[in-house]
């Protein structure tokens, strides 16, 4: 029988997740969703035939309910996220973990506690085929040691409140899980260099900005971030190692048309034809996993270093210095998450 999910927080993740759960993915049925507000919770469930429940605690702990995806704000994570644990139901918690590093260690532990892996965090890039294949090339060994990895992540456009602390919270948050999982190493510092900005950035916003990471293996993480870039969603990532580099997010898949011998083709517009995919994976796999009462990716560790490395990022923005990053104790295999 299908997994019964509650869905809670319906913005644009939210609803982007009700959608692929009741259109791709399999067995998987949303029975209550949940959001603070109101009419657009109405709408969702009576589209899909879902109920509401308006608590969302108790929309966590209905008697309906086998698992949960949070796709609420970061600030309310905290407490949906213990009270899964406290139901002992599976989770997806779409990024951040939390919006703070004792709130997230709290879970690390709460999870410990509990003895198995339930809290999955969204970080959606770990199921992309090209960020698979560049892992698989650096775990075989194909390019030798890894030295450095150069990132870049521009949106064309987002809203005002998309400062540089949002950005690096937010966005830059992807770059620091992408680094985590392509060199399965801790990041232990992050630098900051905002350089000049666009006309297109509200006053006192650093866009782009270049933050540096080095890890406890010594790599340099390179990662320009420019969200008003007028373009469009490019995301690429190159590594570069001790006998060769690879880069992905390129040609994004899409099909290169040459003409007059030149080569060009079409960028993504958005996340949405960028990683769609991804997510279709992401959320299948689970859906799969959840079934057995466990997760399949990035856990609540991977969230924790998360927060911890961007509250690190936010500070190096203020400071402009190079910030260290210091963990809790990591708890014991059998207990946390499973990495990928
Ligand atoms: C947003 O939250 C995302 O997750 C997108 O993937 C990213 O490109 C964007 O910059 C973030 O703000």
């Amino acid at each position: 029988s299908d997994l019964r999910i509650a869905v809670l927080g319906l913005g644009m993740m939210g609803a982007f997740h009700v959608e692929l759960l009741t259109s791709a993915i399999k067995g998987a049925t949303v029975t209550v969703v949940n959001d603070f507000v109101a009419d657009k919770a109405e709408a969702v469930a009576a589209r899909i035939g879902a109920r509401v429940v308006a608590d969302p605690i108790a929309a966590i702990n209905d008697p309906e309910v086998d698992a949960v995806l949070l796709a609420t704000p970061g600030s309310t994570h905290f407490e949906q996220v213990s009270a899964c644990l406290d139901a002992g139901k599976p989770v997806l918690c779409e990024k951040p973990l939390t919006t703070d590093v004792a709130t997230s260690y709290a879970l690390v532990e709460a999870e410990a506690a509990l003895g198995r892996p339930l809290v999955q965090v969204g970080f959606m890039r770990r199921y992309d085929t090209e960020y698979v294949a560049l892992k698989e090339l650096i775990v075989g060994g194909g390019l030798g040691r890894v030295l450095q990895l150069h990132c870049t992540h521009r949106n064309p456009a987002v809203p005002d409140h998309f400062n540089s602390e949002f950005m690096i919270r937010d966005s830059v948050v992807h770059e620091v899980d992408v680094t985590r999982f392509l060199l399965d190493s801790e990041i232990t510092s992050v630098q900051v260099l905002a350089g000049a900005a666009t006309e297109a950035a509200p006053e006192g916003t650093h866009d782009p900005m270049l933050v540096v990471f080095e890890t406890a293996a010594g790599q340099l993480v390179t990662d320009e971030i420019f969200v008003r870039s007028g373009v469009a969603y490019e995301v690429r990532t190159e590594a570069v190692g001790e006998r060769g580099s690879a880069l992905i997010g390129l040609d994004q898949h899409l099909t290169l048309k040459s003409t007059d011998g030149r080569w060009g083709g079409l960028i993504t517009p958005g996340f949405v034809e960028r990683f769609g995919a991804a997510y279709r994976v992401e959320l299948q796999r689970w859906v799969d996993a959840a079934g057995r009462g466990t997760i399949d990716g990035p856990g609540v560790w991977d969230g924790y270093a998360a927060v911890a490395v961007c509250e690190a990022g936010v500070e190096a923005v203020r400071s402009g210095q190079r910030v260290p990053v210091r963990l809790g104790e990591r708890p014991a295999p059998a207990a946390h998450g499973v990495t990928r």
